[in-house]
């Protein structure tokens, strides 16, 4: 119903052909205003930020699973500790995230359930295994890095619930990324043996993360209409150039190689050159052939069938408590 529907063809309306309530949206848009879930707002910005409010959400839940793989084999108790509350962190995102599209209109049981018959994607960087500790180093730094540089500016779009959310996510975002560098610095200063881990573990995520900021701008599906209607506020490849700029001095400091024979810096443009990714696995891990993807939709389809009966212990609560006579609460 909503992601595979919504096709933007990098055509926009001209103002001529937009109608009066169309214009008069646009013009709230332009002006920098705030979009409330009580204001009047075309199909198409409705179903636009579904799809991605939504798809965020399902990142933010089923990303919790290659790093809650590692709990159980944290090196120490505090990055255990450190560890679970940033996975417990993760489903709060989550939660913001379902929250926000809720005041669109739709329940949160009818996105998880297009989720799982597959109607609705999530981040194509969590469909990638995590084979050692180095790799929770690396998601850290590299996959919160990148979520932050794409969710700083969300706290600044146009729909209020959304960009209100946001402000929250990012102040853990931060703190994520933070721990993700941290481990990679000890790993990096460690012995032989952790270095090439963090090495091997950077090596694997580098291009993954790349693929984050979505497809490259010439074949971007939705940001020309998303980006009038402030739903993204910068274009895919504009982020990434920025992701790429931020992170290379990083690697840098823990002398360590980004796997790029074509990274240099570019004095005109005042950036770093770079490869693009493999847009062709971006392809294939988004039609469900990634490495992992078919272990994170069963991971997920068991959570949803295993609290089937919270769900509805719940339900059966709330019905009580409304059919209970206002007298006696
Ligand atoms: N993976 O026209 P485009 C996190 C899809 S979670 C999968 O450029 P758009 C974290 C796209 O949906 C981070 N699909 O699309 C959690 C569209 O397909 P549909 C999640 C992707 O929406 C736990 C098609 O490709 N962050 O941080 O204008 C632990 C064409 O693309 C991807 C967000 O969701 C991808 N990478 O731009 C640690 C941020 N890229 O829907 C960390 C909010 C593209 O037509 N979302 N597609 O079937 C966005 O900013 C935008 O949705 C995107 C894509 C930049 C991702």
């Amino acid at each position: 119903m909503y992601a595979q529907m919504v096709r933007s063809t990098g055509t926009l309306k001209s103002r001529a052909e937009m109608t009066p309530e169309e214009a008069a949206f646009q013009d709230r848009i332009d002006r920098g205003e705030r979009i409330e879930p009580q204001d009047w707002m075309p199909e198409g910005y409705r179903r636009t930020l579904i799809r991605q409010i939504g798809q965020h959400a399902h990142s933010e839940v089923v990303g919790q699973l290659p790093e809650g793989n590692w709990i159980t084999r944290a090196p120490t108790l505090e990055r255990k500790a450190i560890l679970i509350a940033k996975v417990q962190d993760e489903a709060g995102h989550g939660l913001y995230l379902y929250a926000a599209a809720e005041t669109l209109g739709v329940s949160r049981d009818a996105l998880i359930e297009d989720l799982l018959a597959g109607r609705m994607k999530y981040s194509s960087i969590f469909n990638y295994p995590t084979l050692t500790w180095a790799d929770i180093g690396a998601i850290g730094w590299l996959v919160d890095g990148a979520a932050i540089m794409n969710q700083v500016p969300l706290q600044r779009t146009s729909y209020g619930p959304y960009a209100r959310a946001m402000v929250r996510i990012c102040k853990e975002e931060s703190f994520h990324q933070r721990q993700g560098y941290a481990i990679m610095m000890k790993m990096a200063r460690g012995t032989p043996e952790q270095r090439e881990m963090a090495q091997d573990a950077l090596n694997r995520f580098w291009f993954p993360a790349l693929m984050m900021f979505g497809p490259s701008d010439r074949d971007s599906v939705h940001s020309a209409q998303s980006m009038a209607w402030r739903i993204k506020i910068n274009s895919n490849d504009e982020l990434r150039q920025k992701f790429v700029d931020q992170t290379v001095p990083q690697a840098e400091f823990l002398g360590l190689t980004i796997p790029d024979p074509e990274l240099r810096w570019n004095e005109a443009k005042g950036g770093y050159d770079f490869s693009e990714p493999d847009w062709a696995e971006f392809h294939e891990v988004l039609r469900g052939n990634g490495p992992c993807n078919a272990d994170r939709m069963a991971a997920r389809r068991k959570a949803w069938d295993e609290g089937a009966w919270v769900r509805e212990a719940l339900a059966a609560h709330a019905a009580k408590r409304a059919a209970r006579p206002v007298a006696a609460e």
